[in-house]
């Protein structure tokens, strides 16, 4: 398998019925049967997350129906209200990666510090970190959601003895990343499973895929505007302007669910942005659980990821929950979104 350095996007809950298509199952026993020397740790480990993502879908599609919406009533690492689905979907990530085994170090955005996994051997070798509900202030009015994961290796002289530092890796070094949309949404990632709900089964439903060069989509909070800085204004006025010749006006998109924005972008070209604000210096998303991941299914993918500053994947980690100013999508837009943030006028 490509597994040590390939993208998983698994699919939300839509439907894609067809006898033919490969399940996500299948797809990676045979990505992995063509590694040589692997163990089966890492399938395994898909496997459970593939297998949490289906349990916190149902726990979305229900959440109507039993008192799992609202807030728990905690405020979290972030300075967040904790939603009850924020609490479970992060529970059910744990149970599963903690029963599988392959994963001795976990990091979430809804735990203050990683949290290392006891084994009878202690020899799983890998890391995961992970927004289990991103979006959380869309859980009650049922606009998509998601989970943001990220997968890296245990340095090899930790194995059996991980340390909490181990989690703060350079995002180049992740071995797979991947997001689930949970609510009316196809999904992609590099590869993209669909969940069909009727065998509960993950099915390939859009391999390889490519986001578009560029595009006509801008995903931004327009309410922070007074609070940017003048070459982002001018960025965003850019793309409002009144130009046929190379299709502007863009369009503007924001559901304020980083997963559902970055999927829909990924899909049809565009850019979103969470930058950097007189109120949040270092911007609001987190570098290691949802930067990170999404940067880099974007570069193989095609586009790019950048702070501002220089790629996303190159920041070097200080903390498990720092923010970082996030500019991705369609390489051409993130490349001119930085041109502009350094003066230039086009
Ligand atoms: P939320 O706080 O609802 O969890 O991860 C943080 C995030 O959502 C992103 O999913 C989303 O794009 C962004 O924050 C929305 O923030 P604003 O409300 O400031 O636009």
């Amino acid at each position: 398998m490509q597994t040590e350095s390939s993208t998983l996007g698994l699919a939300g809950n839509t439907l894609a019925t067809s006898g033919s298509l490969k399940t996500l199952e299948q797809f990676i026993i045979e990505r992995e049967g063509e590694a040589p020397g692997s163990t089966g740790q890492f399938s395994r480990l898909l496997r459970d997350i593939a297998l949490a993502a289906k349990v916190v879908e149902r726990d979305v599609r229900k959440a109507g129906l039993v008192d799992i919406y609202g807030e728990t009533g905690v405020v979290n690492v972030q300075d967040e209200e904790q939603k009850k689905l924020d609490v479970l979907a992060h529970e059910e990530f744990v149970r599963a990666l903690r029963r599988g085994g392959e994963v001795c170090l976990i990091g979430s955005e809804e735990h203050a510090e990683a949290i290392p996994l006891q084994f009878d051997d202690c020899q799983g070798k890998y890391i995961v970190l992970f927004d289990p509900l991103d979006g959380s202030s869309n859980i009650d009015v049922n606009v998509s959601i998601g989970t943001i994961f990220s997968i890296y290796k245990v340095p090899d002289d930790h194995v059996g003895r991980v340390t909490v530092e181990d989690a703060l890796q350079c995002g180049r070094k992740q071995v797979a990343a991947g997001y689930v949309v949970y609510g009316s949404s196809t999904i992609n990632g590099v590869n993209g499973f669909t969940l069909d709900p009727s065998i509960g089964e993950f099915l390939l439903s859009h391999p390889n895929i490519r986001t578009p060069e560029t595009g006509r989509l801008y995903s931004i909070n327009e309410g922070n505007y007074n609070s940017w800085e003048r070459g982002l204004k001018e960025f965003i006025k850019w793309m409002q302007e009144d130009a046929p010749e190379d299709d502007r006006p863009f369009t503007t998109r924001y559901i304020g669910s980083f997963v559902a924005d970055f999927h829909r972008n990924l899909m049809k070209g565009g850019i979103y942005i969470y930058p950097a604000n007189t109120r949040n210096p270092s911007g609001k998303l987190r570098l290691m659980y949802e930067a990170n991941p999404m940067a880099f299914i974007v570069e193989q993918a095609g586009g790019a990821a950048s702070t501002g500053n220089g790629p996303i994947l190159d920041v070097e980690p200080e903390a498990l929950h720092q923010r970082v100013p996030v500019y991705i999508g369609s390489p051409d837009l993130v490349e001119r979104a930085k041109r502009f943030l350094n003066g230039e006028t086009s």
